[in-house]
């Protein structure tokens, strides 16, 4: 495979994993959770050609690593970004003293006043580097970036997660939390 058709599943596997399984008519268990032969099965029924070790190929190599099998690896899921409603089961962890949010310019007015809302996903998405916090930002326009007063925040029974693959998770981020310079 080419890298351009291991991104193509890659995108694939984040529509079914994160938003929307019923496009290949599979379920995720409430830990978002897919079952390996099923996903394959029904993946290639819709004309995603891939298989198992493919799929290992897609999961090793992918730069963000987005996706995890469980420890007998007939299970598959996304870390994070789902829109679905799924308990990935982790810790309420204490943050780093500062974490960053990347958007677009043009939505720096409105999260300074309502603060940073989870839209479409279950959580706001924070980088503990400014650099992947500009390159989440750029997918928006003009990138912003946030800086946001975690530890605060935990201090204020705020409760925040890391995902499996390094990703910053919480709520929402009321704006008196949040950082312009
Ligand atoms: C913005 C990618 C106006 C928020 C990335 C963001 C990330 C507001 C957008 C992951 C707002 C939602 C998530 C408010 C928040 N007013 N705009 N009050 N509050 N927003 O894509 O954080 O490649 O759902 O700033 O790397 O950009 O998919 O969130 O711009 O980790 O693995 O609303 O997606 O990962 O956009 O990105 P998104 P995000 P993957």
């Amino acid at each position: 495979e080419n890298d351009k058709q291991l991104k193509h599943i890659s995108k694939f596997l984040s529509l079914v994993l994160r938003h929307k399984p019923e496009t290949i008519n599979i379920q995720l268990d409430e830990n978002g959770w897919a079952e390996v032969d099923e996903l394959i099965e029904k993946s290639n029924r819709k004309g995603v050609q891939f298989n198992r070790a493919t799929l290992h190929h897609v999961v090793e190599t992918n730069v963000k690593k987005r996706f995890a099998f469980n420890d007998s690896l007939d299970k598959i899921r996304a870390s994070q970004g789902h829109s679905l409603q799924v308990e990935l089961g982790y810790k309420n962890q204490k943050p780093p003293e500062i974490l960053f949010h990347g958007t677009g310019e043009q939505s720096k007015q409105s999260i300074l006043k309502k603060g940073l809302i989870r839209k479409a996903r279950q959580h706001v998405h924070l980088s503990s580097d400014i650099t992947t916090a500009k390159m989440v930002g750029q997918r928006h326009g003009k990138p912003f970036i946030f800086k946001v007063a975690a530890l605060e925040m935990y201090n204020d029974n705020f409760a925040f997660f890391i995902s499996e693959n390094g990703v910053w998770l919480t709520d929402n981020v009321p704006s008196k939390y949040l950082r312009t310079e």
